[in-house]
């Protein structure tokens, strides 16, 4: 009989990879049982039945089979990274939580972002709001601050939740459409709910196909209360604001890097960290008191409404570094699990009824997720101050209290007895007086739906709210129900006139609907607020940016190498894409080496391009890839820069020579230079105009 270790009986020829002794480990069983033979299961004879004694087999399929859980009902899809924060003041005069004390000191953070709308392998440029969820593990408990990338949201009360986020996800007998709001459900609910105005304006514009993570802005999006050790209380607002500058791409642009790189913003975050570009948020805190929040024109509990920065300026108190990727994603990014609810000494809520409700919402969910109350134990959620509490057991407890007393009060003197409150130290709520009816109601305060709408499309530069337009456009030609199409042109006109009329032009609706019935009359003396633009915020730097060079054979390396020192020197990084991913050879005979071969590094993936090309650009141009690198960097207002061999190239793509002052010739080091300077503005607008 042959033996079940003879050669031929392995898959893959022969070939075996068997420990040698020494230092590679020995494959077991979750037993701990040495394995002898990973590649075939046990059974009788060599065409015979598999027995059902064979443990190995069994224990491995059975694990596999329970390797997934529950992905988060909302925000499936996300990546995380740790890091930590350090306060720049000490601000004991507002708060006493531990971790704004001491200037400098850091405290370990973790960061999930993510979409909201799309499943865990939906792709990353999908138009959606991003989570910015922050975990800080301080001296006296994690705080966690649980927020967005836009200051705002779609609703006021917990309550319509569920009913949101049902109609933005896919439909439910269908099944589609996935990680995008732009279909029938969506904007039925939203065209209902006036309230969701102003977030439907945020959701259409920019901000929400971020060019990456790191260039985003976070909001902590509720109003919060810090309490000093005087117990004086001070209402806040967080903001994130990213060290590079705010940046997005086009909604062309998102389409086609969904498809070329449907990971395009995690192989970004990833990338950064790895190559030491740590990537770094300055936390903002617009502090205020009572009296401001009975003078402004909003109710601060209502999460459609913001501050803005020009009446509550914001104090910058620390920043945040990510400078670490996780080891393994499913144990840290898959298992984190955020509570709004997680707060420590110093902070406390404010009565927002969103925010109330989150408080619910989130442990729960965790339960659900994470399948038992010990989530807390994993060591991606567990504080790392010391930590003792009196709750035991339950689903894979791992930490599990020693001694004899699990209750209290108990009369066992010292460590024995166990952990006790203390007063002094332990969290205390801030001492709010509420009083009131038991009533289902919306406060008349939270009633002015478009103001700020209007007051944030009036505070965009043209090309954004000309982007704005087009979103719309875009979402409501996906709407098969025209009544719908037209009830939410109907919202806009409480917005503005001119946008309402361009939507409805593009729709080609019959005629401009009469203006939605606003509850209370829209303000239109609300002074625009500057802040809320991205463009009108350009960050003036390359730096972290990304660059494309297509070469050919025949590229003239001295000029390459000069781009590539330049490019290192601003802090930006790139990639060479050539015909093949073998590469090329240079003019000077030396070999250059490709990231990229051109059918799968489209210029989408890159904020400007250099055409470096030499002797192959005639075939190169005859490629539909190589055409639409150039086409697509054009028609993004892509800064281009290229050599007097790519003409070929250019007109094929472009037709004849549509010169502007994006497109820069590299004709010598000083050409260079200028490019150099000119990608600092990262797009040229000027060429939509
Ligand atoms: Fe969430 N949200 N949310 N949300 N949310 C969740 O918790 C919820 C809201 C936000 O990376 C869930 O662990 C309710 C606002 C982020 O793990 C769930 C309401 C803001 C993340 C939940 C809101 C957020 C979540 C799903 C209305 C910005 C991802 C999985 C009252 C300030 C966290 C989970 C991560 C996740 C409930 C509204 C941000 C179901 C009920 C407003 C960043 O508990």
């Amino acid at each position: 009989m042959p033996s079940s270790k003879s050669k031929p009986n392995r898959p893959n020829g022969g070939e075996t990879h068997q420990t040698a002794g020494g230092a590679v480990p020995e494959l077991t069983t979750a037993q701990g049982t040495p394995v002898s033979d990973d590649q075939n299961s046990l059974r009788v004879g060599e065409r015979g039945p598999t027995l059902l004694e064979d443990f190995h087999l069994r224990e491995k399929i059975f694990h596999f089979d329970h390797e997934r859980i529950p992905e988060r009902v909302v925000h499936a899809r996300g990546f995380g990274a740790h890091g930590f924060f350090e306060p720049y003041e000490s601000l004991a005069e507002v708060t006493k939580a531990d971790l704004f004390q001491r200037p400098g000191e850091k405290t370990p953070a973790f960061v999930r972002f993510s979409t909201v709308a799309g499943n865990k392998g939906s792709p990353d440029l999908a138009r959606d709001v991003r989570g910015f969820a922050v975990k800080l593990y301080t001296k006296q408990g994690n705080w966690d601050i649980v927020g967005n990338n836009i200051p705002v949201f779609f609703i006021q009360d917990a309550i319509k939740f569920p009913d949101l986020i049902h109609a933005a996800k896919e439909e439910p007998d269908r099944g589609f459409p996935q990680a995008q709001t732009a279909h029938d459900n969506f904007w039925d609910f939203i065209s209902l709910t006036p309230e969701s105005t102003h977030m439907a304006m945020w959701i259409m514009s920019d901000r929400t196909i971020p060019r990456s993570l790191r260039f985003m802005e976070g909001f902590g999006v509720h109003t919060f209360r810090l309490v000093n050790a005087k117990g004086k209380a001070t209402f806040v607002k967080f903001h994130w604001k990213p060290k590079l500058g705010m940046q997005s791409v086009l909604w062309n642009e998102a389409v086609k890097i969904n498809g070329a790189d449907p990971d395009f913003h995690r192989r970004d975050l990833w990338a950064a960290i790895q190559t030491g570009n740590f990537p770094e948020w300055e936390l903002g805190m617009q502090l205020f008191d009572e009296k401001f929040a009975e003078r402004f024109a909003f109710d601060v509990l209502d999460a459609t409404k913001l501050i803005p920065e020009e009446e509550v300026p914001i104090r910058i108190v620390g920043r945040l570094v990510l400078d670490r990727c996780v080891d393994n994603f499913f144990a840290e990014t898959e298992q984190v699990a955020f509570c709004t609810q997680n707060i420590v000494p110093g902070v406390d809520f404010s009565n927002d009824p969103l925010l109330q409700g989150r408080n619910f919402s989130y442990l729960d969910t965790q339960l659900k997720r994470l399948g038992g109350p010990n989530f807390t134990h994993l060591p991606i959620n567990a504080p790392k101050c010391p930590f003792q509490t009196l709750q035991q057991d339950g689903h894979m407890a791992f930490i599990n209290p020693k001694g004899r007393v699990n209750y209290e009060p108990n009369s066992v003197s010292g460590a024995a007895g166990g952990p006790r409150e203390t007063p002094e130290r332990g969290f205390q709520s801030f001492a709010a007086v509420e009083t009131g009816a038991k009533a289902r109601v919306r406060s008349q305060t939270f009633a002015d739906h478009y103001s700020q709408a209007r007051q944030f499309y009036a505070s965009q530069l043209p090309i954004e709210q000309q982007h704005i337009a087009e979103a719309f456009t875009f979402e409501l030609s996906k709407v098969e129900n025209v009544e719908i199409r037209a009830r939410m042109v109907a919202n806009l006109r409480n917005v503005d006139e001119g946008l309402a009329r361009s939507v409805a032009g593009k729709l080609r609706l019959d005629r401009v609907p009469k203006a939605a019935k606003a509850a209370v009359e829209p303000r239109s003396d609300l002074a625009p607020s500057p802040a809320l633009s991205i463009l009108g915020n350009a960050p003036a730097t390359f730096k972290g940016r990304k660059a494309g060079i297509l070469v050919t054979d025949g590229v003239d390396a001295t000029l390459l190498a000069r781009l590539q020192r330049e490019l290192k020197a601003e802090g930006a990084s790139f990639e060479i894409i050539a015909p093949a991913i073998g590469g090329v050879k240079a003019k000077d005979g030396s070999a250059i080496a490709a990231d990229q071969q051109v059918g799968g590094g489209p210029s989408v993936l890159y904020d400007c391009v250099a055409l470096l090309v030499g002797d192959g650009v005639e075939a190169l141009a005859a490629e539909p890839a190589a055409r639409d690198f150039v086409s697509d960097a054009f028609a993004h207002h892509k800064f281009i820069g290229y050599v007097a061999a790519a003409a070929p190239l250019l007109k094929r793509a472009l037709g004849p020579a549509p010169k502007d002052a994006g497109m820069i010739e590299l004709k010598a080091g000083a050409d260079v230079a200028q490019f150099r300077r000119a990608i600092r503005d990262l797009r040229f607008w000027a060429r939509s105009m």
